[in-house]
């Protein structure tokens, strides 16, 4: 593959941006060279500045459940887009949107649109503290819920691809209220004051060291020491909502979150968050509560039809069983074909390069990651762009084919010659 016009706008983007690009993990770093500039996308397949194309399973970092350039998305927002990109008032999409969401998600009476995961967490967070009215808050060690200052302590994806495991900047203050316990480990949560702890933030499909499926005895033991103790219990399903199920994690596993935060898939690659819940917590918020939380492009009406469009082609019957059958044909022949630890939950999948089982971020970081820079590599020369670390995850979408699965498995062969 030819890389020459991408190599010079990396030239030209490392002068204008810090490391290049505009969200860390972009810049390879974790797998070693340079990234490509993509120009255009269509379902499964990205085309970079040079022409070269591939087969795409990193969607967006997750949003593009429906491939790329699906026809009723771009549709809908052209729609949309005639009518005005902002308003700054209330529009009746936004009621559209959350009752897909509330049909979806039991758990979620009430919620409020935001323009970003990170938003979305970081606005539990500050809610479940004031609901509370305690101020200490629980995650679990690799755990990614965005870039709030709370939340950047042992928190996986990018600190874990650049083996930094705490932000700098972060006040050690802020931390100090942040607990940190170890994912599948059953006795750690019974070992935690709950009546003093505002809330747990958990991924109920941890997809940011890597994936490591949770077991269900742990969910629900969490969900059980948190339900007596006044504290609340946040599932961030920005990654896994609407993907491993119509339901998310929720309906997967049958457990219910006080809160629920959500993004990607439900602004169908435009920017959006949501996080919602009870109404007697919801209304905790401004106006008709005390916690303040506001925005000038929440419920933006061109996110708002991109993520009515996703979901109502999402929900049509039949859907999740292609993502699922899809999304088992390919791992299961991939872990026949490349040898290390594969995990998969639904539609998300991952290959650690290590010999031990991976059930938390200790044994997920045993994994050889020079080793995973090389796989990476000769599958990208294959035509295969995986996520450019070894501590993210791979995403289906129903635009691939078993055609497209087989032109993986193909590349897959050649890659582990290179290993
Ligand atoms: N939040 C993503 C990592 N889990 C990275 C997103 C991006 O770089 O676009």
């Amino acid at each position: 593959m030819k890389h020459e016009y991408s190599t010079k706008l990396w030239q030209e983007a490392s002068k204008l941006f810090p490391g290049g690009v505009n969200s860390p993990v972009r810049a390879f770093r974790g797998v070693g060279g340079t990234p490509f500039f993509t120009a255009r996308a269509h379902g499964c397949r990205l085309w970079d500045v040079d022409g070269n194309e591939y087969i795409d399973y990193v969607g967006s970092w997750g949003p593009m459940i429906l491939g790329h350039a699906h026809p009723k998305i771009v549709r809908a927002v052209q729609e949309a887009a005639r009518n005005g990109t902002s308003f700054g008032t209330p529009n009746p999409n936004e009621i559209r949107l959350a009752r897909l969401v509330c049909e979806a998600y039991p758990s979620i009476q009430k919620l409020r649109f935001v323009n970003s995961g990170t938003e979305a967490t970081m606005s539990a967070i500050r809610l479940a503290r004031g609901f509370t009215k305690r101020n200490k808050i629980v995650k679990f060690d690799g755990c990614y819920h965005g870039h709030a200052d709370s939340l950047l302590v042992k928190a996986g994806s990018g600190g874990a691809t650049f083996d930094v495991p705490d932000s700098a900047g972060v006040p050690a203050d802020f931390a100090r209220n942040t607990l940190t316990l170890t994912l599948n480990d059953i006795a750690g949560l019974k070992r935690v004051n709950w009546s003093e702890i505002a809330c747990a933030i958990i991924e109920p499909v941890p997809g940011n060291m890597g994936l490591i499926p949770l077991t269900i005895e742990f969910l629900q033991t969490l969900r059980q020491v948190i339900h007596d103790s006044g504290a609340l219990l946040v599932l961030d399903e920005v990654m896994c909502g609407f993907r491993v199920a119509k339901g998310g994690a929720q309906e997967l596993y049958g457990i219910t979150g006080d809160l629920t935060t959500l993004g990607k898939i439900i602004g169908g690659g435009l920017p959006v968050g949501a996080f919602g819940g009870r109404a007697e917590i919801m209304d905790c918020l401004a106006p008709t509560g005390a916690v303040y939380q506001a925005g000038t492009l929440s419920g933006n009406p061109l996110a708002m039809a991109a993520g009515i469009a996703t979901l109502e082609e999402l929900f049509k019957p039949g859907n999740y069983e292609k993502l699922e059958q899809l999304s088992a044909t390919l791992c299961d022949e991939l872990k026949k074909i490349v040898p290390g630890y594969h995990t998969r939950v639904g539609s998300k999948f991952c290959t650690f390069f290590t010999d031990v089982p991976v059930v938390d971020y200790a044994t997920a970081k045993t994994s050889d990651t020079k080793k995973f820079g090389r796989y990476f590599h000769a599958m990208l020369e294959n035509g295969v762009y995986l996520a450019p670390s070894q501590f993210e995850v791979g995403f289906m979408s129903l635009a691939h084919t078993g055609a497209d699965i087989e032109a993986t498995l193909r590349a897959a062969r050649e890659a582990v010659k290179a290993l």
